[in-house]
């Protein structure tokens, strides 16, 4: 497949690269955390999205490359921005079903925060509910129980799409759920919305976990996320995903006095 090819050749030119979306606390404002996006820079200077290439992230070969190559380079940036002084709670990458498929995803994890020093805390893994319903759903029931072990937090990710089971609360330990985005940009239109906003906002922190909404576009949307408790925001609102550079430029990190 021509797409493989391509995508074989860009991990090797080095031109998968991640790209960071912010994530804030709707009640402060305060920059809670990052979601690491994979982006592929093609020659041609298109930047394309996943959607172009999750063929790639399927491939049971290439998708364990990228997400090997994922996985080091979130930890040494989260690294590299806790030693330049740029407070966050924690850097989230997304995991795919292959990647649980080889029984290490906690070792490589625990490896890349060990080579770079950064404590597991500062770590985040979104997950799918389609990775919780796979045909490796033991392998991943057993891998996220080790990352809790380990303290590499836990998102559970397009919350409310796909075979939703309110059960997987339950028997995953989670530590932040992401409202799918669809129902955040229905939330203004449709009651309906309203309504499974609210309920999941109201069980999730009824559960302890607390709740963050992707896809946040308007102000009305972040106000009524507001109003309606859910803690944390992410979307084209606040920042689009950017290269560190540009997050680091843009003035939308806080910055502790870096120590003399
Ligand atoms: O950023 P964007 O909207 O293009 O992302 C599209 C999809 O690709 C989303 O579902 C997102 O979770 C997924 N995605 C983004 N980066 C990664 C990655 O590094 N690894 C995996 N497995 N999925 C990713
Ligand atoms: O599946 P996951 O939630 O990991 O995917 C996140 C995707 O959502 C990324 O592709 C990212 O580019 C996209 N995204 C981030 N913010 C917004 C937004 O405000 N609106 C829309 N439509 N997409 C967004
Ligand atoms: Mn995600
Ligand atoms: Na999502």
């Amino acid at each position: 497949h021509s797409i493989l090819r391509a995508i074989r050749q860009a991990i090797d030119r080095g031109d998968l690269r991640l790209h960071y979306q912010p994530k804030y606390s709707l009640r402060t404002g305060v920059l809670a955390g990052f979601e690491a996006l994979l982006r592929w820079h093609r020659p041609d200077g298109f930047i394309a999205s996943p959607g172009f290439f999750g063929i790639a992230l399927d491939d049971p070969q290439l998708g364990l490359a990228i997400g090997d190559m994922v996985i080091r380079e979130a930890v040494r940036q989260a690294a590299d921005w806790r030693a330049r002084g740029i407070v966050f709670d924690h850097v989230a990458i997304n995991v795919a079903t292959p990647q649980f498929r080889r029984g290490d995803l906690c070792d490589c994890l625990t490896a890349a925060l060990d080579e770079f020093g950064v404590p597991p805390a500062a770590l985040m893994v979104e997950v799918t509910e389609n990775v919780l319903l796979s045909k490796v759903a033991d392998e991943v029931q057993t891998t996220l129980s080790q990352l809790a072990d380990k303290g590499i937090k836990i998102a559970l990710d397009d919350f409310g799409t796909g075979y939703a089971s309110l059960s997987h609360l339950k028997d995953f330990p989670v530590d932040l759920l992401k409202i799918d985005r669809s129902f955040v940009a229905t939330l203004t239109e449709e009651r309906e919305s309203r309504s499974i906003v609210r309920g999941i906002t109201a069980l999730a922190h009824d559960l302890g976990i607390p709740v963050i909404a992707e896809g946040v576009e308007t102000t009305a949307q972040r106000d009524m996320l507001r109003h309606f408790g859910v803690d944390f925001g992410q979307g084209y609102l606040f920042s689009r995903a950017m290269l560190p550079a540009q997050i680091e430029s843009s003035g939308l990190v806080n910055m502790l006095p870096v120590q003399a």
